[in-house]
């Protein structure tokens, strides 16, 4: 009788255990999510160097849309995981990538596809709309936003006039 109320009594203390750790780790999985979304402009710098270690051979740059530091390491990550890619930099100001290639016959489609697959719009592809509402709030870019924009947007917008 004695044994079974002690074993209950242990079995309590596990689950306390278990249950603190989950709370842990939630609180650390909310304060990664925070830290990330603010910090976008630390990340500009590190990206750059890589291209003259490779092979690099083929350059190519097309539009993706997002909004923050956040946004651009998920669009280089995923791009920089299709086989064949030696380098991706995406502009947050321009919306746009560029694509440095160390195999020249890497298909531009499959880039494109990686970084749909990851939430993100590019010019050829739209983005998966199940991975976009998994994105942060910060990170959930407007549909119409202009990709590759030159920085000089004035020029561009007709909206205000009628033809
Ligand atoms: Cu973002």
């Amino acid at each position: 009788m004695n044994f079974s109320k002690k074993n209950k009594k242990h079995k309590i203390i596990k689950m306390n255990n278990v249950s603190k750790k989950v709370i842990l780790s939630l609180a650390i999985m909310a304060t990664l999510g925070l830290v990330s979304c603010k910090n976008e402009t630390k990340q500009e710098t590190e990206t750059t160097i890589e291209v003259s270690k490779t092979m690099a051979n083929a350059v190519v740059s097309f539009g993706v849309r997002g909004n923050c530091g956040m946004c651009k390491s998920t669009i280089e990550k995923a791009a920089n995981k299709v086989e064949g890619v030696a380098n991706a930099v995406w502009d947050v100001e321009k919306k746009k990538i560029d694509i440095t290639l160390n195999d020249s016959k890497t298909d531009a489609i499959l880039i494109h596809n990686a970084i749909a697959a990851s939430g993100y719009d590019t010019d050829k592809v739209l983005g998966s709309k199940i991975t976009y509402n998994s994105l942060p709030d910060c990170c959930k870019y407007k549909h119409d936003m202009v990709m590759s924009q030159s920085g000089d947007m004035k020029a561009e917008d007709h909206s205000n006039h009628d033809h």
